[in-house]
């Protein structure tokens, strides 16, 4: 590696584990990262297409010379936006699936007794089942929840209307979709027609690929997220703060160790209740251990943290250096953003990556399938696995120290709640937004930024997203976060009630009132849909647009394909945000100009890009300053 471990990320739990990797001759993603380089020039401006056999053609865009168009005749336009909106749909559907798991699980409480999942929150069951006008009168509970997975199944290819969400997002929203033609329908259908569009021979006007790619993303943020998040609080339980740990110094060095890593709730939470199994446990201590000690990792690490106070051991880029403390009897793993690369790690020590579901096997892992029909004997089967290897853990053992404290679990009802607390309530219909609104119009907050996404190697690790929080908070804007940025803020300290001592004046004086930290962890990366959620009825409640509204989103460190649909649905839903890599879309520069400007005309809301924190952070305030004053607040 040709620079200190510094420069690749500002997490010092990260550098000792490097160290120890290089020391043990364990390639990480920083190492493949540099062998990489110079990245494809091409794939970067997204102007290589391999839509046909007639391929792969690539726009020459750096010289006159070479070629101006594909094979076919596509021109650049054409081939940044089909890959782009390709790109959306993928995103869009691995969302929506983990949704579609979501309402199989829900349909299994209700229906199936063998799966051991049970449904929690009735308020919320009966409160969905009314907005879907499912009958709740003298039903049974379990009847109610299966009307209300069948309902949500039936989201993803119901042959005529709209998503039933879409009802859930203010007036002049819905209007400027319904115009733009980009309402969504069906979920699956909107991902399919995606694909077919951008199938060689279909659309090639840039302009109407990104129509059918903004659509697609819509069904995502308003569709399958939106049913992942509020399906998963039904059969789960709604967040609500704890206090957790989090960073890889949660690792014990003498408990059986079980990193669950991915993204599904249905896993986890069969995990979690297979963990606190006496059977097992006793099992753990037969082994010479102390205990059981699950941990998470990534999305579903927010899942169940946000549920069950279980620490946050780290976000992407932090998956293969637990495996390098030596100290992880298994690292089990379902779907989404788990690098191949595990199972490469996992051989060099004693510890047993198993993938557990159908859509993501790993060469070199075990596989053992998860059961939804039968979800807790499935969970303690891989629960066993871990507790076994306790006793092959090698002598290369590194924990390092580092771990924070922090509060996690700000679903919107517990933004609310705890508004609702400080708040003279007979001032204000309790459980509104109010307090929340007076807050930004009186100015004592300037307004509210979701700091989101993943981590790459483009950006120092976890830098992007501390800095972009420190001076947001500094500057009397809330901040709210999930998924990989999350870990970021979590693990620097800024989800403490102490981090109020970076905040300006304003946001300071309201965390005290408030009793909350100055970043809020609202879950995964599915539950962006509580922010436009929340971002709805803050809208609906001051009267106008979520576009007009003084708050923006910001992907620092993003990676994913389910970054580019979120960042889409954002967009589209009328907020400005700013990505902290380029997307490989700069080959085309009507594409590009698009995003970034012209839809601002269209939904209110475009993309920005810019690297430095700093300056990111300035071009969020001003934007943040100009929806003030045109509200005149
Ligand atoms: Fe994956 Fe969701 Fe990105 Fe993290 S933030 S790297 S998508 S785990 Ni969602
Ligand atoms: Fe080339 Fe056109 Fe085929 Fe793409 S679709 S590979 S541009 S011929």
């Amino acid at each position: 590696m040709s620079c200190d471990f510094e420069c690749l990320s500002c997490d010092a739990a990260n550098y000792k584990l490097m160290e120890k990797a290089r020391n043990e001759k364990i390639e990480t993603v920083w190492d493949r990262a540099e062998a990489m380089q110079p990245q494809c020039g091409f794939g970067e401006m997204g102007l290589c297409c391999t839509n046909c056999a007639m391929g792969p053609c690539r726009i020459v865009k750096v010289s006159e010379d070479g070629p101006k168009k594909g094979i076919c005749g596509a021109d650049e336009d054409t081939i940044a936006s089909r890959n782009l909106a390709r790109s959306i749909a993928a995103g869009s559907s691995a969302h929506s699936d983990h949704g579609r798991d979501i309402a199989h699980a829900l349909y299994h409480a209700a229906k199936n007794p063998e799966s051991g999942y049970k449904v929690k929150n009735h308020k919320k069951l009966i409160s969905l089942a009314k907005e879907w006008g499912i009958d709740t009168e003298n039903q049974d509970i379990k009847d109610i929840a299966a009307n209300v997975a069948k309902t949500a199944l039936e989201e993803f290819g119901k042959p005529f209307g709209n998503l039933r969400f879409i009802q859930r997002a203010p007036e002049d929203r819905k209007k400027i979709w319904n115009k733009m033609n980009v309402t969504p329908r069906a979920i699956d259908r909107d991902i399919v027609e995606v694909l077919h569009s951008t199938h060689i021979g279909c659309d090639a006007d840039y302009r109407n690929i990104m129509t059918t790619a903004i659509r697609a993303a819509l069904s995502d943020g308003w569709g399958g997220s939106m049913i992942g998040t509020e399906l998963s609080d039904i059969l789960f339980g709604v967040p609500e703060p704890h206090e957790i740990e989090a960073n890889l110094g949660v690792l014990k060095e003498d408990e059986v160790n079980l990193v669950i890593h991915g993204h599904e709730p249905t896993l986890s939470e069969a995990i979690l209740i297979a963990v606190n199994d006496p059977e097992l446990i006793e099992l753990a201590k037969k082994q010479g251990a102390e205990g059981i000690n699950l941990v998470g990792m990534c999305c579903t690490g927010n899942e169940i943290a946000m549920r069950h106070g279980i620490p946050m051991a780290g976000n992407f880029f932090q998956q293969e250096l637990a495996i390098v403390t030596g100290a992880v009897d298994a690292m089990v793993v379902d779907v989404q953003c788990i690098m191949p690369a595990l199972s490469q790690v996992a051989k060099c020590y004693h510890t047993k990556l198993i993938t557990t579901s159908p859509k993501a096997k790993i060469p070199g892992a075990i596989h053992m399938q998860f059961n939804e029909e039968e979800a807790i004997e499935s969970a303690k089967r891989i629960v066993k696995e871990a507790v076994m290897n306790f006793k092959n853990r090698q002598g290369n053992i590194f924990i390092p120290q580092e771990k924070s404290k922090g509060f996690v679990g700000y679903s919107n009802e517990a933004i609310i709640n705890a508004l609702d607390k400080v708040t003279n309530s007979t001032a204000h219909p309790s459980g509104t937004v109010k307090p929340l609104a007076d807050a930004i119009k009186s100015g004592v907050l300037r307004g509210a930024v979701a700091i989101v996404g993943c981590n790459n190697h483009k950006v120092l690790h976890d830098k992007g997203h501390v800095e972009l929080a420190k001076e947001l908070i500094k500057n009397d804007v809330l901040v709210v976060t999930t998924g990989c940025g999350a870990y970021a803020c979590i693990k620097a300290g800024l989800m403490s009630k102490e981090a109020r001592g970076l905040c300006g004046k304003g946001l300071a004086t309201v965390c005290e009132l408030v009793n909350i930290p100055p970043v809020l962890h609202m879950g995964s990366c599915v539950d962006i849909s509580r922010i436009l959620l929340l971002l709805s009825e803050l809208a609906k409640f001051m009267n106008v647009d979520i576009k007009d509204l003084p708050v923006a989103g910001a992907a620092p460190e993003w990676m994913s394909e389910k970054a580019l649909s979120i960042g889409t649905y954002v967009v589209a839903s009328g907020v400005y945000t700013m990505l902290g890599v380029a997307p490989q879309v700069t080959g085309s520069d009507n594409l590009t100009r698009f995003l970034t400007n012209d839809v601002k005309d269209i939904y209110g809301g475009y993309f920005d890009i810019e690297s430095d924190p700093k300056e990111a952070a300035k071009k969020i305030i001003s934007c943040i300053e100009e929806k003030r004053k045109i509200l005149s607040i």
